[in-house]
């Protein structure tokens, strides 16, 4: 049965799993554990030994950075499907799963060392230069793998039925990027008392609203691929030019513009408090919106699906263009809600600390309200990455 692991209770738990055990080597005494939790939701632990490492992962019966929000555990379930869904297609951008405790809620996966967050490394500007376009790549390899143009319809239903279940934590996307920032809501923490006629005008924007209304529909039956569904810069990390995708606990089918527009939301919210770093950032975006599309281009090629089943390869052309045309419209609108969320929600960034006084804090802040709401409001005019930077004023 379920228990919450501590540093004692895991090396235990360890002995008791040899080929685990064995990618450690050595002692089971000698080996160093460390709790290494960043996220919201879960703990995770290293565990080193003279021949490894492990990363160790456990589902707690509650949100981590709020004890009193009860979470279901099986979210880790969802976590581990993704991983096996995602492997293959995107081997070596995410860590390797090792082993998954039905019982413990727990994953067990290939450490990565010495990797950096990647909002961490933005943070502290030590990210080497050109990481989005190993983004853009595992984004297009891994809605490939599990799209309905480039698989037969069966696979595809066998992900919606795998994926459906994973409601709690989409539930959160709902409230959390959805919802809860257009509305007062006590989740929402009190928003600094220069930025509260922004929020109160953003709250009672009702053409903004229908623009989000919009958003939410995309979101809840646009059921395009197997989405990562949390792919913010805390979901990313690095060493040098090695970039991996982790947390893929959010998982779920959905519109393909949801990966690439939350991620693209936390470079932009990056330049907002960082303006300095504005054409580094413009320099990412482009990377990662050519490297998705010349990715999915190139896959998309063999087909292999029942949508577009009928088209030769020149139709198959203009219909891969109008969908990514589509794709960049959903993306823009989804980075606009995940700029304005990061800002006035629950769940909002450190990026925010590289301001160096209150007045610049509160000035990054509002333009990213603004150019959130803008990308939003006109999020389905956007014909090309030029009007996505023109609407993120990175032109
Ligand atoms: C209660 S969880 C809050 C946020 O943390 C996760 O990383 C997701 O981004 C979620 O929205
Ligand atoms: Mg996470």
């Amino acid at each position: 049965p379920y228990f919450t692991l501590d540093t004692s209770s895991l090396r235990h738990w360890l002995t008791e799993h040899a080929d685990l055990a064995s990618r450690l080597g050595g002692n089971p005494e000698d080996w160093m554990i460390r709790e290494v939790s960043d996220g919201n939701l879960n703990t995770v632990f290293i565990v080193a030994g003279p021949d490894g490492q492990l990363c160790c992962k456990q589902a707690l019966p509650h949100v981590r950075v709020a004890p009193e929000w009860p979470m279901p555990l099986q979210r880790a379930l969802y976590e581990a499907r993704y991983m096996r869904a995602t492997a293959d297609a995107v081997r070596p951008a995410a860590p390797e799963l090792y082993f998954y405790d039905e019982e413990m809620f727990l994953l067990v996966m290939e450490c990565l060392t010495p990797h950096e967050v990647l909002r961490s490394a933005l943070i502290r500007d030590d990210a080497q230069p050109g990481f989005s376009a190993s983004i853009g790549q595992y984004v297009a390899r891994s809605v490939h793998a599990t799209s309905w143009i480039s698989r037969p319809f069966e696979v595809g239903s066998k992900l919606l039925e795998e994926f459906s279940g994973n409601t709690a934590l989409t539930r959160i996307t709902v409230d959390l990027i959805l919802t809860d920032p257009f509305r007062p809501c006590s989740r929402n923490p009190e928003a600094e008392a220069a930025l509260l006629s922004d929020v109160t005008a953003l709250q009672d924007n009702k053409p903004l609203h229908r623009a989000v209304g919009v958003l939410q529909d995309r979101f809840l039956t646009a059921r395009q691929a197997l989405l990562h569904g949390d792919l913010h810069t805390g979901s990313i990390m690095l060493h040098r030019d090695d970039v991996r995708v982790i947390d893929g606990e959010f998982a779920t089918m959905g519109p393909i513009g949801f990966d690439c527009g939350l991620y693209l939301g936390n470079l932009a919210l990056h330049a907002c408090a960082a303006p300095h770093k504005q054409d580094f950032i413009r320099t990412e975006i482009i990377a990662f919106w050519s490297s998705f599309t010349n990715e999915f281009r190139a896959l998309l090629k063999t087909g292999g699906g029942d949508v577009w089943a009928l088209s030769d390869e020149t139709q198959r052309e203009e219909l891969l263009e109008n969908f990514l045309t589509s794709i960049l419209q959903d993306t823009a609108g989804f980075c606009g809600l995940e700029m304005i969320r990061r800002t006035i929600g629950f769940a909002q960034v450190a990026d925010y600390t590289l301001c160096p006084t209150p007045e610049n804090r509160t000035q990054a802040r509002r333009k990213a309200l603004q150019t959130g709401q803008r990308l939003i409001l006109d999020a389905s005019t956007v014909q090309n990455l030029s009007d996505v930077l023109a609407l993120l004023t990175l032109v």
